[in-house]
């Protein structure tokens, strides 16, 4: 009797659960192209082309260890169109077959799927934890139970511990666990950022990319030029060009932004991490030693520390203890419907231009965009979480539900009441024209609030803390602000609401019709 072992299009590691007793003489690997995970949400053309150029690399990869791989592409003739389609016709074609492993999917739409494949299928169906992150599911939920707040914060501090990564003793090395003040620069105008690692597409490549140009001429964003790597080997060249060369400067200007500088000091390692191309403990390991080889400062190294063992770890820990029903709240109550400028980039604000201009051609922005820009303006607008959410699982080749949904609904929109963030990320043009040089080229006035030619970041926020003072001033983060916004005289909030209502029509943003 034999096994067939279902790996996901993110599950791309060797040492992957499933695997562990994998036997070459008798079980075979089942990868599947499908429409069915190609379209549950309009991905970018770039994360297509990712996501199945690493699969038939990594097919590759196991077949050149004895692996027998039934690898399925989207373009077969009889490709059923779903995972589960695609395991019934595998099952169907060798009748031997008795067991069925898969790892844990990372998302609870395809794990709430496979959970009745046991019923449906006839034979033993093995679901097993997924094993490639350094906090187990059970330790998160020790973890949080019984804590009336849930901060990444205190949870990193315990996986500095867990792993003893940048601990002398029982010390945070330095004697701080967090260097975040010292990241908080400004990029100086006589500043250089750095060359980047980026790949050429093989044959394999092209073949996807030829297969994505005349299968989905409509989905959003740029194919090409395509840059990613999508082998191990490529993601492990871009890791090590990333510690000897980007790292030391990682910290500084971690929160800075720079109109026409998508990447700045950032890794663009998360696509690797998401589909198992890389390690996270490894990759924390690696940037440790950086520090203790002296050849990168602590600042920089405790901050990519600190995105990885605390933060990824964090979401994904959370992700699945507060499980389906997180993503239905909706605490603000927003019920804007997401305007058409997030899919074009066409708009006049400088900071959303630059922000979403390269999201449409790298399906990549930083965190501080993510959060600051995009998510902020969207918060502010009273955007619906459902669209937003939609939104960023389309736009960046590094989206899983796992990850993407925690940092969208929970940190840039509030929309799980405090959950993750222990105050909205609201912010007014007075913190973009801080932290970019957006602001200076921009055709709307950063200063002022009402008048005509306002930046709308500053009137949507105000108009925010006004529509949200009763909701908010219990948060003794916000209540001096709310204070404020609450002793407002009549006739400026009447201004300021006013003024939004023209914004927000100007910019063609209305309730959602659903
Ligand atoms: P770097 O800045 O170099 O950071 C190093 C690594 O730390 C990243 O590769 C990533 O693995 C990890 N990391 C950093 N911040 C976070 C975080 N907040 N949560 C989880 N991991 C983190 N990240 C995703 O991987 N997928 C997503 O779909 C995603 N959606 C996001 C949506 C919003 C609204 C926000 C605010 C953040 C989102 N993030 C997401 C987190 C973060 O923005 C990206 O991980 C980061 O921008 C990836 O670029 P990088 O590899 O250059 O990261
Ligand atoms: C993202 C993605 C895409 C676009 N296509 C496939 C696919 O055809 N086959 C597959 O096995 N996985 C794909 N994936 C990754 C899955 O969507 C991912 O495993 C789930 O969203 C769980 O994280």
């Amino acid at each position: 009797m034999s096994a067939l072992t279902l790996i996901l299009g993110d599950q791309l590691t060797p040492d992957l659960s499933s695997l562990s007793d994998f036997n070459p003489s008798t079980d075979t690997v089942l990868m599947a192209e499908v429409m069915e995970e190609a379209t549950y949400v309009g991905h970018h053309k770039k994360k297509l082309a990712f996501v199945f150029s690493a699969m038939r690399h990594f097919a590759e990869e196991l077949e050149a260890t004895g692996v027998a791989v039934r690898y399925v592409k989207l373009t077969d003739p009889e490709n059923e169109g779903s995972l589960r389609g695609e395991v019934a016709r595998a099952l169907d074609a060798d009748p031997g077959i008795d067991t069925l492993i898969i790892t844990k999917p990372g998302e609870w739409r395809l794990l709430s799927d496979m959970e009745v494949w046991a019923n449906i299928f006839d034979v033993e169906v093995e679901l097993r934890d997924d094993t490639r992150f350094i906090a187990t599911l059970s330790e998160f939920s020790t973890w949080a139970a019984h804590r009336k707040q849930l901060r990444m914060e205190y949870f990193y501090r315990e996986m500095r511990q867990k792993t003893g990564l940048l601990m002398e003793g029982d010390s945070p090395a330095g004697g701080k666990w967090n260097y975040d003040q010292d990241n908080r620069k400004r990029l100086p105008k006589s500043a250089v950022t750095p060359q980047r690692w980026f790949c050429q597409p093989d044959q394999v490549t092209q073949d996807v990319l030829d297969m994505i140009t005349h299968r989905f001429p409509d989905n959003f964003g740029d194919l090409e030029p395509f840059v990613f790597g999508v082998t191990r080997h490529d993601a492990e060249a871009a890791r090590d060009a990333f510690m000897a060369e980007i790292l030391p400067g990682f910290g500084d200007y971690q929160d800075a932004m720079a109109k026409d500088e998508p990447w700045m000091w950032h890794s663009i390692l998360s696509i690797y991490l998401n589909v198992g191309l890389l390690d996270p403990l490894d990759l924390c390991e690696r940037a440790e030693a950086e520090w203790k080889s002296g050849r990168a400062p602590l600042n920089a190294v405790e901050g990519f520390i600190r995105q990885i063992l605390g933060w990824r770890e964090y979401v994904r820990g959370l992700y699945w203890w507060s499980g389906p029903k997180y993503a239905k709240s909706n605490f603000l109550n927003a019920q804007n419907a997401l305007p058409d400028f997030y899919w074009t980039g066409e708009t006049d604000m400088a900071c959303l231009a630059d922000a979403l201009g390269q999201t449409i051609r790298h399906a990549y922005a930083h965190h501080i965009q993510r959060l600051m820009i995009t998510g902020n303006f969207a918060l502010l607008a009273g955007i619906h979480p459902d669209h937003v959410n939609d939104w960023y699982m389309s736009v960046y080749a590094d989206a899983y539900e796992w990850v993407e949904l925690p940092n969208t609904h929970g940190m840039a929109l509030f929309a799980d009441g405090g959950m993750i963030a222990s105050k909205p990320y609201a912010a007014s043009a007075n913190y973009i024209n801080k932290m970019s040089d957006y602001c200076a080229g921009c055709r709307y006035n950063s200063k002022t609030r009402t008048d005509e030619d306002s930046c709308p970041f500053n009137t949507l926020y105000w108009d925010f803390l006004i529509r949200h003072s009763q909701r908010l001033q219990g948060n003794p983060r916000m209540s001096l602000l709310m204070k404020n916004a609450i002793k407002m005289p009549d006739r400026e909030r009447d201004l300021i609401q006013r003024r939004a209502r023209t914004v927000l029509k100007s910019l063609n943003i209305y309730p959602t019709k659903d």
